[in-house]
């Protein structure tokens, strides 16, 4: 039965707040960091009944708040295939974090178990880790206080990547079994990626030295580790690793800096020299972004959905060169915030499908491809072998030595890649290799397609929640009206088009417009319009 005393004597420690009105969304919970206490001790409690209910896998729990700033903080859990919370204990987890009082938590908690039959005589085992924040050492005690009441398994991974986490669960609960993902530490996580990317750029001319932004968070620490064990393979030049500064994490430099403000961080500035590319990470290593100077030294950004495109190009060739075309089908997911160029290069080329924004979305529509090669244009995202598929990379005979080699670079590919979740240090190797292998530029990489000019603005509104929207966020059905005056509005430009969805994230709604022309992107027109406000 439940240990109701320990939980209530550990409970009344971590009381909630009042008028705080917590939710698990896109991203898990996630707000001010100081307010964060209750929610991690009931999260350690929910995470070890998911654990129960799921036969005693391990379940992860990563606290981190990604992108956001330095005083935000949050936490979210981690599926036994190293994937995102199943959506329906997102509702649970969002009752139990709002209980007002410590008996009216262990009411709920009480209801919650006897609706799902959770077989309390179970075992529970989790693995948590958490990102450089400064609230994260209070957080994770109090998580750790949940773990305790209830007498879970848990094992703490330290400061490490959200990726790498997502990489634990797996390879944890796959440990001893031919799917076995790998050696469960972040060690034999750096050696997995690290070798194979050394075999897929073997023999290829030396690569010039790759700066990163590490948004001076927890992507310093792992990258330092991964920079140690390519060696002179690839070297890795680590700018922004200031993870003890105040203050400093993704401030003026990160993936969502570059992406929004579409600039160079400006500690970059006198780094980068024309022709050099580079890239950004976020707070916890789960997005990239590339970019590059011209030889006039102009900014130009190379985003999740040139990562796709970059990505998914190579993939199909290196199928037809092995003789697997037609036998290996190929996909892409994208989002709304897709640029239109890059949806007119893929669709052209490949099955391209437009999900709802959020990893889960397009994590999920991956799953339905042999190989299914997800982006976000925010720089997260990741490529998807099928269990079929991976069946047939290694029972497949080629037949000429070119077929061979080309086999052997989708199966280290496989390797290579974080097929848990979107991971900016694998998908950086990733890059790394197709770039090696097409011997392409920053300047070569850029020219696959021309980005629309495009501007993304956020709009506070008094209540986000009457905007519903359709047909993959790309049209609002509520509040009515709204959408057929958007729909006026883009007829007047030329390759116009807009959306406007409610942020899952933040009190506020967003609105994305493009066009062919830069002015008619932003200016005075779409984006400013006071009746899309
Ligand atoms: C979260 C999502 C990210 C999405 C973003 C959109 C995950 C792990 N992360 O960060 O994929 O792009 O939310 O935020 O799902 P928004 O709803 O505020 O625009
Ligand atoms: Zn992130």
């Amino acid at each position: 039965s439940l240990p109701v005393d320990a939980i209530r004597a550990l409970s009344q420690q971590h009381e909630k707040p009042a008028n705080v009105h917590y939710q698990y969304g896109t991203a898990g919970f996630r707000t001010l960091g100081n307010l964060l206490d209750s929610v991690m001790f009931r999260v350690g409690i929910l995470a070890a009944l998911r654990s129960k209910r799921l036969d005693g896998k391990t379940i992860g729990v990563m606290v981190t708040a990604s992108h956001n700033p330095e005083p935000d903080n949050g936490v979210k859990l981690v599926d036994p295939r190293g994937e995102m919370l199943e959506a329906a204990w997102e509702t649970h987890a969002t009752n139990l974090a709002n209980a007002p009082t410590t008996d009216a938590f262990i009411d709920a908690l009480d209801a919650f178990i006897k609706l799902l039959r959770i077989d309390l005589s179970k075992p529970a085992r989790l693995v948590y880790a958490r990102d450089t924040r400064p609230s994260g050492p209070s957080l994770i005690a109090a998580l750790e206080d949940g773990f305790k009441a209830i007498g879970a398994e848990a094992r703490n991974a330290g400061v490490t990547t959200t990726p790498v986490l997502h990489y634990l669960v797996k390879a944890i609960n796959t440990k001893g079994t031919k799917n076995a993902y790998g050696d469960d530490t972040e060690e034999g996580y750096l050696q997995k990626l690290s070798t194979a990317f050394k075999k897929l750029v073997a023999g290829k001319p030396a690569i010039p030295p790759l700066v990163i932004d590490c948004a001076n968070g927890v992507g310093a620490i792992v990258g330092e580790k991964l920079a140690e064990h390519l060696g002179d393979t690839l070297k890795l030049v680590l700018h922004n690793t200031a993870i003890t500064t105040a203050g400093a994490l993704n401030n003026a430099c990160g993936a969502d800096f570059v992406k929004t403000s579409q600039r160079l961080p400006p500690s970059l500035a006198s780094v980068l020299k024309p022709g050099q590319r580079a890239c950004s990470l976020d707070g916890d290593a789960d997005r990239l972004i590339y970019y590059y100077l011209d030889d006039r030294s102009q900014f130009h950004m190379l985003d999740g959905d040139k990562i796709a495109a970059l990505v998914a190009a190579f993939i199909v060739e290196l199928t037809k060169s092995a003789g697997l075309e037609g036998e290996i089908q190929v996909g892409i997911v994208q989002t709304a915030y897709a640029n239109g160029g890059s949806t007119k290069y893929l669709s052209e080329r490949l099955p391209v499908k437009c999900v709802p924004t959020g990893v889960k979305h397009l994590h999920h529509a991956a799953e339905h491809y042999d190989i299914g090669v997800y982006f976000e244009a925010n720089g997260h995202g990741t490529v998807l072998f099928s269990p079929e598929t991976l069946e047939k990379l290694s029972t497949y005979q080629p037949s000429t030595p070119a077929q061979s080699t080309a086999l052997n670079h989708l199966i280290n590919l496989t390797q290579v890649i974080n097929q848990t979740v979107g991971d900016a240090l694998s998908d950086m190797l990733l890059v790394e290799v197709v770039l090696a292998h097409k011997s392409y530029s920053g300047l070569e990489w850029d020219s696959l397609y021309v980005d629309l000019p495009n501007r993304l603005v956020k709009v506070v509104v008094p209540d986000r929640s009457i905007f519903k929207t359709e047909d993959a966020e790309r049209r609002l059905v509520s509040p009515p009206g709204l959408q057929a005056k958007i729909d006026e509005l883009i007829r007047r430009y030329d390759g116009g088009r807009a959306f406007v969805r409610p942020s899952g994230t933040e009190d506020v709604v967003r609105v994305y417009a493009e066009a062919t022309v830069r002015s008619q992107a932003d200016g005075k027109s779409l984006i400013l319009d006071p009746s899309i406000r």
